[in-house]
């Protein structure tokens, strides 16, 4: 199912939307083995652990993230193979293979992951490998460094035995085609151009990972990095408070330091929801154009409570918690 189509269904039933129907309709090629549900509202009021929540509707990738959950293994596997699933699918335009290329038409790649002792790695401006959040945690685990670029993040990649391949497919080659015919340098952001995949886990034994990978901003300027895979804005885990992700316009994200925001905020006592809206509440204050780009976080805390908010409608969140595998319309500030 497009993401167009499930919004407008979403925004038709009204906030707590929960797409039991759609994340069926949508799970076509992999099923969770769970049952998935209609139910429930946005937040959930008695949080359990396993708990794993991503940005968007990605009800494959949280099914993934949640069977490796339930073999007792680690946040950080979860995060790793739910994101690898979104990757991998080249109907996805704005993730590993299949994203929208830059004005030049490379399709480079940002991601980067955390874990439980708030270690980091990740790469920036990567072509040609269809797993970047692979990579990044190979560069977490394997490497003296965090965050590896271009080339170098390539090398590395193919060195320890990804291989190389074209992630630029025909229905993206067309899209750039057809852009070029006006070349509107500067990324116009909509709702619809937001798939970037933010994820946060928490096992079975509490400990809480997460990672983020995008494409970016179809059209961006060659050598453009957003906000995904670098540390505090587009992800942030603190093992002993919660985590958080961003999605939308990662400059804005980048100049508020989002999710280290979130995070903080959490510490000092607000809950997941508040510190959404308080870094949301940030970009508003600090950017007058905000009627013009998206930006949307979800967040998660020790105790597997949830929150998420954005600027504008549209935005959903993917909640696997208590078996139930569920879509959730996002709270908006701009009801205007
Ligand atoms: C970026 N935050 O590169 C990403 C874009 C995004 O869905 O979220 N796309 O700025």
């Amino acid at each position: 199912m497009k993401r167009r189509k499930f919004i407008q269904n979403a925004s038709l039933s009204g906030l707590g939307v929960v797409a039991g129907a759609a994340a069926l309709a949508c799970n076509d090629a992999k099923k969770p083995s769970e049952a998935i549900t209609s139910a429930t509202v946005a937040t959930n009021n008695v949080p359990t652990k396993p708990l794993v929540i991503a940005t968007w509707n990605v009800p494959n990738a949280t099914a993934k993230a949640w069977e490796v959950l339930q073999e007792g293994k680690s946040a950080l596997d979860a995060i790793e193979q739910g994101c690898m699933i979104e990757e991998a699918n080249a109907e996805g335009q704005s993730v590993g293979i299949g994203g929208l290329p830059d004005r030049d038409g490379r399709v480079t790649l940002d991601a980067c992951i955390m874990n439980k002792g708030g270690d980091y790695g990740a790469v920036v401006c990567m072509q040609n490998i269809v797993h970047p959040i692979s990579v990044a945690r190979k560069v977490m685990q394997d490497t003296p460094h965090v965050l590896l670029a271009g080339t170098g993040a390539e090398q590395f990649a193919v060195s320890i035995g990804f291989k190389r391949e074209n992630l630029l497919t025909e229905a993206s080659r067309k899209a750039w085609e057809e852009w070029k015919k006006t070349s509107e340098y500067k990324p116009i952001i909509n709702i619809e151009n937001h798939d970037t995949i933010g994820m946060l886990a928490i096992d079975k034994n509490g400990d809480i990972s997460g990672g983020c990978t995008t494409s970016g901003l179809a059209y961006k300027m060659a050598g453009r990095v957003g906000d995904s895979a670098i540390i505090g804005s587009g992800l942030f885990i603190d093992n002993e408070v919660g985590g958080a992700t961003a999605t939308g316009l990662g400059e804005e994200v980048l100049k508020t330091v989002g999710s280290f925001l979130i995070v903080e905020l959490m510490r000092q006592g607000k809950s997941p929801q508040q510190a959404c809206e308080e870094a949301i509440g940030r970009i508003i204050k600090k950017s007058p154009d905000f009627k013009d780009f998206q930006v949307g976080y979800i967040a998660v805390n020790k105790k597997g409570e949830t929150g998420a908010y954005c600027i504008h409608e549209g935005f959903t969140m993917m909640r696997y918690q208590d078996n139930v595998n569920e879509n959730v319309a996002v709270d908006f500030y701009n009801k205007s």
